[in-house]
């Protein structure tokens, strides 16, 4: 029996986590404190002394600038680094670019957090129109334009991220090699679902901290031998009730 390395990490602190504004596929960039939580993360895992064979992250620049953080402090900058639209984050639809606890204060917590923690609740669609339509960037030219969302659940971001993990990070996997992924909170939300098998009653609960390794050891029928976030307990507790928080109005809304 192999044992296989899988280690997941969601970015680090992203601008607009920082402002508290609903994201998906908008690609903007870390802010300072998201850049130190990649480089902590890079080097609590070379202290370690983790080691990969492949890395994977999505198309936007916050995941890439955390892959890369990370593997500039394992010295490790050379490692093969695959960048798949699969992996983006859920795509927020029409609230992209709203404020979290605005908008529970406008809606009611209760529908934000339906709209953030649903199974399968879409978001409000983009309109068709919208220059944040995938279909009008750049960056997506190359993927079918029916496979583009204008908003998606939990459920529609699973049923792309978990086939290309199977066609094409499993069989790494399979074949021994050491696999990191960095991503985003809700595709790896989704991947953790598949892994873990948690039902869809219970995934409302899990909420990932951000820039946090989190390390899967799993065995040949993949079935996870140990799961471990990497890190001080106390302050990853706190990150994960942060992004818990972020869909709550404040107190002077
Ligand atoms: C956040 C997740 O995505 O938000 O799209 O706003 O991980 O890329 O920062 P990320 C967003 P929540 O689902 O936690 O509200």
């Amino acid at each position: 029996m192999s044992t296989k390395t899988l280690v997941l990490i969601r970015h680090g602190e992203s601008i607009w986590n920082k402002e508290n504004l609903f994201t998906g596929w908008t690609d903007v960039d870390l802010s300072a404190n998201g850049v130190n939580e990649a480089r902590e993360a890079g080097m609590q895992l070379k202290k370690l002394h983790y080691e990969f064979d492949i890395c994977y992250t999505s198309y936007l620049k916050r995941a890439i600038h955390t892959l890369n953080n990370v593997l500039e402090q394992l010295d490790m900058e050379w490692l093969p680094v695959i960048k798949v639209w699969e992996l983006n984050e859920r795509h927020y639809g029409a609230l992209q670019g709203l404020n979290k606890a605005d908008t529970a204060a406008k809606y009611g917590e209760q529908q934000v957090k339906i709209w953030r923690r649903s199974f399968d609740v879409k978001p409000p669609l983009l309109d068709k129109d919208d220059e944040r339509n995938p279909v009008w960037q750049k960056a997506y030219k190359n993927v079918d334009k029916n496979k583009l969302p204008l908003a998606e659940s939990l459920k529609d971001t699973i049923a792309r991220v978990v086939p290309y993990f199977l066609e094409n990070i499993k069989p790494q996997l399979d074949n021994d090699k050491k696999v990191l992924i960095a991503a985003h909170g809700n595709s790896l939300r989704a991947l953790v679902m598949y892994l873990e098998n948690i039902s869809e009653k219970d995934i409302v609960n899990l909420n990932l901290p951000t820039g946090v390794p989190l390390v899967y050891h799993l065995d040949d029928d993949f079935k996870i031998l140990d799961k471990q976030f990497i890190g001080d307990a106390v302050v990853i507790a706190a990150k994960m009730q942060k992004v818990a928080n972020q869909g709550k109005k404040l107190n002077n809304r």
